[in-house]
């Protein structure tokens, strides 16, 4: 008979950063600590969002959330979780989300890194059943250890991140992240609570059949948008498009494709944001072999001026880019 104990149980997400740290000699373990901070938020985000469409009966069963709060909706749920959670695990000083103004300071003044998120991005599918996604960036701080952090923490470019990465609340909820030695993708197993390493090493197909843009919006488009999407169709590939970006994105990292949010004519620079949506992408698929450009540049090569600035993204297989990129010319 199979000897079944010989089987391996596989590497839980936190095993995985911690044989990663001793191997690229993380000084500390304080951005370790963080990722896994992020990860618990993560695993409290998935309950809230596998459960949303019930919140009102179990509002009706005269249950309350943990902190015995109304029922808020689910992405400013989501901001609160990650802002406590990372409040109390003590390494991020400051934390920039989509959901607030201003930056928030934690209070951590000896925390070394700040963490721009989007908490929970594809807000019009929130509602209906589809799959939405958070999206994280981290930078290490360049502000004094012991104070407030600055602006200039959060604005230092693209290619000063530390590690980044998204949660995908999908049929599977998976964290997909890179210190910039490579992607690696964890599947969440609900009954145990843990994220398993199942993708150890994620790399983008070079081409492939998919592309991801908003056609409603093609009358607003550039001409060399609409002239490479007209070529995409002449080719017979495939139009996909959740419209929630971490699915998007995740789907043609896997699949091979290209993702497009190009500038309109009412939003010059497109509709997502640089610190918290394109600059975290655009490090995790340069990561992968892929590529992400606004038109006139690298994403990563963007000089930030402002904490919700938006940039055009065309993003995915590094020959769909090029063959994009020729029709600018
Ligand atoms: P949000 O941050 O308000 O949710 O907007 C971001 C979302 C992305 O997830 C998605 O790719 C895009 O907006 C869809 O925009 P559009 O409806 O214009 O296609
Ligand atoms: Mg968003």
């Amino acid at each position: 008979t199979e000897n079944t104990l010989a089987q391996p149980v596989g590497t839980t997400l936190d095993r995985y950063i911690m044989r990663k740290q001793a191997e690229f000699g993380f000084a500390t373990g304080e951005l370790s600590q963080l990722l896994r901070d992020l990860a618990l938020a993560g695993k409290i985000v998935h309950r809230d969002v596998n459960r949303a469409g019930l919140s009102s009966i179990i509002g009706s069963m005269g249950q309350h959330n943990v902190q015995g709060e109304q029922q808020q909706r689910l992405d400013v749920e989501a901001n609160i979780r990650f802002i406590r959670t990372l409040t109390n695990g003590g390494e991020a000083c400051a934390i920039l989300s989509e959901e607030e103004d201003d930056l928030i300071q934690t209070g951590n003044v000896q925390g070394k890194y700040v963490v721009a998120m989007d908490p929970l991005d594809g807000s019009s599918n929130i509602d209906v059943n589809v799959s939405i996604g958070t999206i994280f960036s981290i930078y290490r701080r360049v502000s004094a250890v012991g104070g407030p952090a600055t602006r200039a923490d959060f604005l230092q470019g693209g290619r000063a991140q530390v590690a980044a990465g998204y949660i995908l609340y999908g049929s599977s909820t998976m964290l997909v992240y890179t210190t910039g030695h490579g992607v690696a993708g964890f599947t969440y197993e609900n009954s145990l609570g843990e994220f398993f390493l199942s993708h150890p090493r994620i790399t983008i197909p070079a081409t492939g059949p998919v592309f991801s843009c908003n056609e409603g919006h093609w009358f607003d488009y550039p001409q060399y948008v609409r002239d490479f999407l007209l070529q995409c169709k002449q080719q017979r590939m495939s139009g996909r498009y959740v419209g929630s970006l971490v699915a998007d994105y995740h789907r043609n990292l896997f699949t091979g494709g290209i993702y497009l949010y190009p500038p309109t004519a009412k939003n010059a620079a497109g509709k997502l944001r640089l610190l918290y949506e394109n600059f975290p992408l655009a490090f995790l698929i340069e990561q992968a072999g892929g590529r992400a450009e606004t038109g006139e540049g690298p994403v990563l090569d963007l000089e930030p001026v402002d904490f919700h600035q938006r940039s055009p993204l065309f993003i995915g297989s590094p020959e769909l880019v090029a063959r994009l990129l020729s029709e600018t010319a």
